[in-house]
């Protein structure tokens, strides 16, 4: 009988150590992989090629799902995000997440009629964190009852997390969920029963086109994920003054005036500002852009910055795919 981890989806086997699904044991009472089980005692990844589920999961999700519920989280919408909920053609809600970590000062009617204006969502918008549990009721009415329930989204949106939190508000025993900072710890559907009928199902997170990293870079993986409450940095900016994020990115003032440039990274992450006499990163591929009033430039992935004059900003980048601009939030 084939056996799956329920901790990321994938057929156990106890054959090869190298390949997912490793098992030392294979019994009736094998519950994880190998790999889940370094991720939830040692926080520990073992860095494995991830086969691209993106077709199978919109493919399934189009056929299958009474509904799904695709989720985003607060710092990384952007055009891609956007994109991929769009390919989605069954009865969908957007979940916004990690409210948690949002400054108070961000309301969440402000975000949703940014939402509807700025990337034209018309379908139904939550807001939740499924760290700490807050606002999910909302979601367990909407999925109560449903046949078919699809969890689908970005790696490290919180899907699984949110399952997690679902789960505990039923009598499922024994499932929990891999959860971690590191992309792609769900590689499989994981189907969940939690009532006669009713069936949530997490699936492996979509991946980015473009990264500002490598896989095996995994100091600068885990400082992306904010683990507590976010700080925006506000640096005003002189002319020729940069600044440069964990040795990444560095973004310029080339105009002359000075900026009102507002990060919302992660804390964990390291700035710097630098001025033209100081050559770090000039070295990288670069383009100018022309900022708008009240622009976001978004980083995807990592974060956004908010900008608040007509400027011109120079970005260095080993991708420098991973900027877009578009109309701010504020
Ligand atoms: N602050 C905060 N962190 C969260 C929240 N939900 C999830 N996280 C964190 O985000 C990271 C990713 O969470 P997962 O639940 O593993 O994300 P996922 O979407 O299942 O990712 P994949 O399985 O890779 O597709 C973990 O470090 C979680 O602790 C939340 O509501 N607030
Ligand atoms: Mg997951």
């Amino acid at each position: 009988m084939i056996k799956k981890c329920i901790g990321c989806g994938v057929v156990l086997q106890n054959t090869d150590e190298t390949k997912l699904g490793y098992t030392p044991i294979l019994n009736n009472k094998a519950k994880y992989c190998m790999r889940c089980f370094r991720l939830i005692n040692y926080n520990e990844a073992s860095i494995i090629d991830v086969v691209k589920h993106e077709e199978k999961v919109i493919d399934e999700v189009n056929k299958k799902a009474n509904l799904a519920v695709f989720i985003i989280d607060f710092l990384n919408i952007n055009s891609e995000v956007i994109n991929k909920f769009n390919k989605i053609k069954s009865n969908k809600i957007l979940v916004v997440n990690k409210l948690d970590i949002i400054p108070k000062s961000i309301k969440e009617s402000k975000i949703l009629d940014w939402l509807r204006t700025e990337y034209k969502i018309k379908e139904e918008v939550l807001f939740l964190s499924a760290k700490k549990g807050s606002n999910i009721n909302n979601l367990i009415n909407k999925i109560e009852g449903v046949k078919h329930t699809y969890f689908l989204g970005f790696t490290n949106s919180g899907k699984s997390t949110l399952l997690n939190k679902i789960c505990s508000k039923y009598e499922v025993v024994n499932k929990m969920i891999t959860t971690s900072p590191i992309p792609n710890t769900t590689l499989d559907f994981i189907n969940i029963k939690i009532s006669d009928n009713c069936s949530i199902i997490d699936t492996p997170g979509f991946t980015y086109q473009d990264k500002l990293y490598q896989n095996d870079e995994l100091d600068f993986i885990k400082k992306i994920n904010p683990k507590s409450f976010l700080k925006p940095i506000t640096y005003q900016l002189k002319p020729m003054a940069s600044v440069v994020v964990e040795n990444k990115f560095r973004i310029e003032n080339v105009s002359d005036l000075k900026l009102s440039f507002t990060l919302y990274i992660s804390n964990d992450l390291n700035v710097k500002v630098l001025f033209s006499n100081n050559n770090n990163l000039y070295n990288l591929d670069s383009n100018e852009i022309k900022i708008e009033e009240n622009n976001d430039l978004v980083i995807k992935n990592i974060g956004f910055v908010n900008i608040k004059n007509e400027c011109n900003l120079k970005i260095y980048s080993d991708n420098l795919k991973v900027f877009e601009k578009r109309n701010s939030l504020f």
